[in-house]
């Protein structure tokens, strides 16, 4: 009997330790999809919503993206930004700070929660963080379809498949005149454009989805709802960060130099 015990022991050791790769492992050798629901992020006085879905396979994401309900007649850029560490999360009503004399949360404000813009999801051309102000090549209008297959680095795949990804939707109507003014104030990420161009419209983290998860249980990461915890000491950082970078040059200081 002690023998058998004494057989098994090891294998179930490494059962146990072999867990979590496994998972990634067997997902990693087909596709997986991953989902967001597009929310408005709060204080921007934000009506639309979208939804996004993007399937990854390899280093390779198709993306279906729909939105609506935006301002309309103006380019709005959108990323998948990455934490380096930690579930990516949407900023709250807690984020918001003042700007021109009005509580609202600009790019820099939801960093804490939801990273660097990453990848740039335009709709031709360069997709990474150099093109993330690209606003002549980002879907333009109230409402819009987008649909691109785009090549990411084996790290920002990795970062979808660790919940560390979430969707930005920039361009907001804070003062719902139909148009972008300087109610805000500049941007945080170029001063030459109003606050209003670039601040977050929506927001979603990308989870796996059910159609993923693993018949015999295990998959349930959960979402990112107490992810705001681990937040706070990022903070700084994210402060320290675009300080470092410059006004408008944020985007471009965690570029990596990858080669595809
Ligand atoms: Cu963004």
């Amino acid at each position: 009997m002690s023998k058998r015990i004494a057989a098994l022991t090891p294998l179930a050791v490494a059962a146990l330790t072999l867990a979590p790769f496994a998972t990634s492992g067997a997902q990693a050798q087909g596709s997986q999809t991953f989902m967001a629901n597009l929310q408005p992020v709060p204080t921007n006085n934000v009506t639309g919503s979208g939804s996004i879905t993007v399937t990854l396979t390899g280093n390779t994401i198709t993306v279906h993206e729909t939105v609506s309900g935006l301002l309309d007649g103006v380019p709005h850029a959108q990323h998948i930004h990455i934490k380096d560490s930690g579930a990516a999360a949407c900023p709250t009503q807690a984020d918001a700070k003042d700007h021109n004399g009005h509580l609202s949360i600009n790019t820099t404000d939801g960093m804490a929660k939801y990273g660097m813009p990453q990848i740039s999801l335009t709709t031709s051309g360069d997709t990474s963080s150099n093109s993330a102000l690209a606003v002549d090549r980002m879907p333009t209008g109230a409402s819009f379809t987008y649909d691109r297959t785009i090549t990411i680095s084996a790290d920002e795949a990795q970062a979808i498949r660790d919940g560390r990804a979430a969707v930005v939707v920039h361009g907001i109507d804070y003062n719902g005149n139909g148009k972008w003014d300087d109610v805000l104030g500049p941007s945080d990420l170029d001063p030459k454009l109003p606050a209003e161009a670039t601040d977050p419209a929506l927001c979603g983290v990308l989870v796996a989805s059910q159609m993923n998860t693993v018949p015999s249980g295990g998959a349930a990461t959960g979402g990112g709802s107490t992810a705001g915890l681990e937040d706070v000491g990022l903070i700084g950082l994210g402060a320290a960060l675009v300080v470092a970078g410059g006004l408008g040059l944020g985007f471009a200081t965690r570029r990596r130099h990858v080669t595809e």
